[in-house]
C-alpha cells in the first residue's frame, strides 16, 4: 500500500516543524510548499538527511508548484504571516485572507479529497475563508487551535499540581483568541474535576483563575519572549495529533475549529468545539451542556468570530 501523502502549505517555522514530526512519526511522504524559493526545498532536504540517524522511511520534497500536492491525503496550512509583539491575531486578517484565497484554490484544483487543517491566524475566520475558497466539504476542513489551547492549559495545571501531564485533561471551547473559553468543570486530573480539586485544597480559585488567564494569553506570552515570530513547536505537535487521528481513523475526541451546522445554538459557522476526528474528517460535533456563565462566555467568543468573518466579507466581495 502506498504511503499517505501529507502536503504542508507554508514551510516557515510551523511548516518545517510539521514536516520533521510527520517524518519522525512515519505518517507518510511529505510535500512542503512555499512561495519563498529555496525554503521548502532546503527544509525538505535537511529533514530527509536526518532520516538515516532518526531511522524513518519517508520521502520529503520542497516545491513552489501546487501540482506537487496532487492527491494529498492531508493538507496542513500555515501559509501567511505570524504576529509580532504588540500585534493581535486579528491584525493579520487582511494579509492572510489573500493568502487563503490562493491556498484554497490550490487545494481545490489539486487535492480536493484531502483533510485540510488550517493553522493560519486569525484562525476561526481563516478556516472559514479557506473552506469558502476551496469549496471542499465542511467536514474535511477544520482549524487547529483547541488542541493547542488545551495543551497549554494542561501543561500549566500539571505544573501547579506537580502531576504528570498525561493525567491532566482539559477542555477549551470558543474562538482562538482572547475570548477562548477554558471550562474548569470539564477539566480533570485523572477524572477529578478542577472545582473538586479546589475543594480538596490542591489549589485555590485565585490560582486557577490565573492559570486560565495565562492559557488565554499563552500565544502572546511566547510572542513576547521570541520577539521575531510566534509559537511553533506546540502548534505543530497539536496539528500532527489531528492529522494522525484522520490518517489512522482513531476517532479521537479533540477540540478544533469545526463547522457547526446546527448545534450549541449555532447555525452554520466555524468555531472551537469538541469534535470526533476519524477517517471521515470531522465526523461529529459533541454537543455539551453549558451553565449560564459558560454560555455567556461562549456567546461572547462566537460574536468575536462572527465579527472577523464579516470583516473578511468586507475585504473580499466574492465571499458571501
Ligand atoms: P512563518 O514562519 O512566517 O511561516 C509562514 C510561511 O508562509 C512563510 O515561509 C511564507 O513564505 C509562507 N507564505 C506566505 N504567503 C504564502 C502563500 N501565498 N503561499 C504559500 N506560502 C506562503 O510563520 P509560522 O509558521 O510561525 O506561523 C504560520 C501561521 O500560523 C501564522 O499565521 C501564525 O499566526 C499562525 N499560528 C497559529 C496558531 C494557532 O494556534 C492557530 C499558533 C501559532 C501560529
Amino acid at each position: 500500500m502506498a504511503r499517505p501523502k501529507i502536503a504542508l502549505i507554508g514551510a516557515g517555522q510551523i511548516g518545517g516543524t510539521l514536516a520533521h514530526l510527520a517524518a519522525l512519526k512515519e505518517l507518510g511522504d511529505v510535500v512542503l510548499f512555499d512561495i519563498s524559493e529555496g525554503t521548502p526545498e532546503g527544509k525538505a532536504l535537511d529533514i530527509a538527511e536526518s532520516g538515516p540517524s532518526a531511522k524513518f522511511d519517508a520521502k520529503l520534497k520542497g516545491t513552489q508548484s501546487y501540482a506537487d500536492i496532487a492527491g494529498a491525503d492531508v493538507c496542513i496550512v500555515t501559509a501567511g504571516v505570524p504576529r509580532k509583539p504588540g500585534m493581535s491575531r486579528d491584525d493579520l486578517l487582511g494579509i492572510n485572507l489573500k493568502v487563503m484565497k490562493s491556498v484554497g484554490e490550490g487545494i481545490r484544483d489539486n487535492a480536493p479529497d484531502a483533510f485540510v487543517i488550517c493553522i493560519t491566524n486569525p484562525l476561526d475566520a481563516m478556516v472559514w475563508a479557506l473552506r469558502e475558497f476551496s469549496g471542499l466539504p465542511h467536514s474535511k476542513v477544520c482549524g487547529m487551535a483547541g488542541v493547542l489551547d488545551s495543551a497549554r492549559f494542561r501543561h500549566f495545571l500539571a505544573e501547579e499540581f506537580s502531576v504528570s501531564m498525561k493525567d491532566v485533561t482539559a477542555f477549551v471551547l470558543g474562538g482562538h483568541g482572547d475570548t477562548m473559553v477554558p471550562l474548569s468543570r470539564y477539566s480533570t486530573v485523572a477524572g477529578i474535576p478542577l472545582p473538586d480539586l479546589v475543594e480538596m485544597g490542591w489549589t485555590t480559585q485565585e490560582k486557577l483563575d490565573a492559570i486560565i488567564q495565562r492559557t488565554r494569553d499563552g500565544g502572546a506570552e511566547i510572542v513576547g519572549l521570541l520577539k521575531t515570530g510566534s509559537a511553533f513547536y506546540a502548534p505543530a505537535t497539536s496539528a500532527i495529533e489531528m492529522a494522525e487521528a484522520f490518517l489512522k481513523d482513531q476517532k479521537r475526541v479533540l477540540p478544533c475549529a469545526a463547522y457547526v451546522e446546527n448545534a450549541l445554538g449555532l447555525k452554520g459557522m466555524y468555531v472551537g468545539v469538541p469534535t470526533v476526528i476519524g477517517a471521515g474528517g470531522v465526523e461529529k460535533v459533541v454537543e455539551i451542556k453549558m451553565t449560564k456563565d459558560e454560555q455567556a462566555m461562549f456567546d461572547k467568543s462566537v460574536e468575536a468570530v462572527k465579527g472577523l468573518v464579516e470583516a473578511c466579507k468586507g475585504i473580499d466581495s466574492s465571499l458571501t
